[in-house]
């Protein structure tokens, strides 16, 4: 890489591939230049609208697994709609965008090694994980025991992951690496206290969704109203109706922002929609088989969430096969 000065800033979506991703390259600079000040931004597709005039700080800017920002110096995203409304040009010496790679953090470790000649192989492991769990390639009792670590740190990430967790977690990433997830070393306090809160949420997001949950067994679609514990049991819909094709929901995260939900059963893929463009015609995103989309109003995130029921519906059943 060319450009780099001593103040660095990493931009990373707040999610385990994002935090894997910033450590990839924050352990990269470290490397290149040992004097570099580092400082991580977490961001959220809650940031949403006006995402391309936010400014960003620094003078050295990578931004990782989020859309594109004209400011930022470096720029790897695997999302398929990573470029949002961005139509110029790609510098390939600094844009690097494959929606075809399942995690961002793949995208990196292979990027680092193809085109900056740059490999840390006591990432290998947390590289292998960001890529798992950005691809929910699980099988529902890994889900359900979740005694992996990676798993776990995971899970811990739905309660009170706040910007400062989220940075400590990616600087003990980037100080341990593989060795975090290591039997002979306890998980962090930090993440152990989320992930005990985490499972006790659990146990009352999967009584609650049981009661909320509507399941049509003509098109195969789970809809469901729950609150943020939701994010603690994201394959209820899958344990509860094997045979269910798409689950949709509709997400209190915040007071004042509601998620729509939209996800095609990971163990029983049809294909039949791209979901992440399906969501990013309402102002969201996503990859071809998960999706979201953030709004402000709990009657907006309602008449979406319909609007995009009857759409699933029409769709499914004028198509019989
Ligand atoms: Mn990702």
């Amino acid at each position: 890489m060319k450009k780099m000065d001593n103040s660095v800033s990493i931009y990373f979506h707040r999610d385990f591939d994002g935090m894997v991703s910033a450590a990839l390259i924050a352990d990269y600079v470290q490397k290149k230049n040992p004097d570099a000040q580092l400082k991580l931004f977490p961001v959220g597709h809650t940031r949403g609208n006006n995402w391309m005039e936010t400014h960003l700080k620094g003078n050295t800017i990578f931004l990782l697994d989020y859309p594109f920002h004209p400011q930022a110096t470096y720029w790897f995203d695997h999302h398929q709609t990573g470029l949002g409304g961005y139509e110029g040009p790609l510098d390939p010496e600094r844009h690097f965008f494959n929606p075809d790679k399942t995690s961002c953090a793949l995208l990196i470790w292979e990027v680092l090694y193809n085109v900056f000649d740059y490999r840390n192989l006591n990432f290998q492991e947390l590289v292998k994980w960001a890529d798992k769990i950005d691809s929910a390639r699980f099988s529902l009792e890994e889900l359900i025991e979740c005694k992996e670590k990676p798993l776990q740190i995971h899970l811990s990430l739905t309660v009170d992951s706040d910007n400062a967790y989220l940075i400590e977690l990616t600087r003990l990433f980037l100080h341990y690496k593989d060795l975090l997830f290591s039997p002979k070393l306890p998980l962090p306090l930090i993440v152990v206290w989320r992930l005990r809160k985490a499972l006790n949420l659990r146990q009352q997001a999967l009584a609650q969704f049981q009661q909320n949950a509507i399941y049509d067994p003509q098109s195969k679609i789970v809809f469901f109203t729950m609150p943020k514990s939701f994010l603690t049991c994201r394959w209820a819909p899958y344990y509860f109706y094997p045979d269910c094709f798409y689950a949709l929901g509709v997400i209190q995260i915040k007071g004042d922002r509601y998620m729509i939900i939209l996800n095609e059963n990971p163990w029983r893929r049809t294909h039949r929609f791209n979901i992440g463009q399906l969501c990013a015609s309402y102002g969201g995103g996503g990859h071809p088989t998960v999706g979201g989309i953030t709004v402000v109003t709990a009657s907006e995130a309602q008449r979406i969430a319909e609007e995009i029921l009857q759409r699933l519906k029409t769709n499914l059943l004028s198509d019989k096969d």
